[in-house]
């Protein structure tokens, strides 16, 4: 019987747990109860045009924006799937104001804290575009046993122990890395399991393709502007004009540059202005993935890794990418 040889993110999880330091499976559960969250959303993702989670669910969240259902669907399923590990003391997310903990013992003793933005783009839901969660993990630093503290979230990005997201698209990804390379586990819904389809994912150090939504352009910095100019002139010897690429989803923009090569910026602009993205579950995980894949992440000044985050919501603006696009830009600022 011909089959194929399959590698699911369970076995890659256990088999790579040596690489872990300290190893103990406290890792390994965790993360396999994010698969099973993931699998639980896509499934819901995937239906959202057929049954009645479209649309606004009425709530505005922490960042004043209509919270669509499938937000706080999402939301919910990874609450619960953190809860169920056991190795999780508490969350942060975007969708809640103040950090998520749980009364019981087992939680408290977690050792890991996790960072995320459930379901990220989710302005596209209605409109059929891919959508991501986006999530960040670090050792806690208070002791176990208590109540995580708020400097367990506000740990710079340089000090994570696990990053990645989930893209709900044309098919379902989930990429993550522990600081050991990128890998990628597409979804075959036929087994239900996320299979290694990416192999320590690089990302180009050169692209042609540059993410910005250029309707801000009047409000955005000189430098951005230049670059923009830049990115548009006519050269064939550099490969230029690129070519312009903007889904509107964080992750579906990152992952496909990660892939092909890019830069995507989210420069300050007038309705946001320190930029719009959040550092702790957006900024962060992003940064980690592109540096592990041979990227750079930096907002203007500061590599986005190295920011001490002040507050759980925090937004920072980001250039993020193709090593070269990012350092040539930078010039330009
Ligand atoms: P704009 C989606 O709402 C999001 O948070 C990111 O996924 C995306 O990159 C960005 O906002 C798009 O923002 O202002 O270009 O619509």
């Amino acid at each position: 019987m011909q089959g194929y040889t399959v590698k699911t993110l369970t076995q890659f999880i256990i088999e790579r747990q040596a690489d872990f330091p300290y190893a103990t499976g406290e890792f390994t559960r965790l993360l396999y109860h994010v698969g099973v969250a993931a699998k639980l959303v896509n499934k819901k993702v995937n239906k959202a045009g057929l049954v009645d989670i479209l649309g606004e669910a009425g709530n505005i969240n922490i960042q004043g924006e209509e919270q669509k259902k499938l937000d706080l669907l999402a939301n919910w399923q990874f609450v619960q799937a953190l809860k169920n590990s056991r190795e999780c003391c508490g969350v942060a997310s975007e969708e809640d104001q103040e950090i998520i903990t749980w009364d019981d013992d087992l939680s408290r003793d977690g050792n890991y804290i996790f960072c995320m933005d459930p379901l990220d783009g989710s302005s596209n839901i209605d409109v059929n575009v891919s959508i991501g969660t986006i999530f960040s993990v670090y050792r806690r630093l208070s002791p176990r046993g208590t109540k995580p503290t708020m400097e367990d979230f506000l740990q710079p990005g340089n000090r994570q122990v696990a990053a990645g997201y989930v893209i709900y698209g044309s098919s379902t990804m989930l990429v993550y890395s522990t600081g050991r390379g990128v890998y990628g586990f597409t979804l075959d819904p036929s087994i239900g399991e996320f299979c290694l389809s990416h192999l320590n994912i690089t990302t180009p150090a050169d692209g042609k393709i540059y993410s910005i939504n250029e309707g801000n352009y009047s409000h955005f910095p000189e430098g951005v502007k230049k670059y923009i100019d830049y990115c548009k002139g006519d050269d064939k010897a550099t490969g230029r004009p690129y070519s312009a690429r903007y889904i509107g989803s964080l992750v579906s923009d990152f992952h496909r540059n990660l892939l092909k090569g890019g830069i995507f910026l989210y420069p300050p602009t007038a309705s946001a202005p320190k930029g719009k993205l959040r550092l702790i579950y957006e900024c962060n995980p992003i940064a980690f993935l592109a540096e592990q894949a041979g990227g750079m992440a930096s907002d203007g000044t500061r590599r986005i890794l190295d920011i001490q985050p002040e507050s759980l919501h925090q937004r920072v603006p980001l250039y993020v990418g193709s090593k070269n696009m990012v350092e040539k830009l930078i010039e330009f600022l």
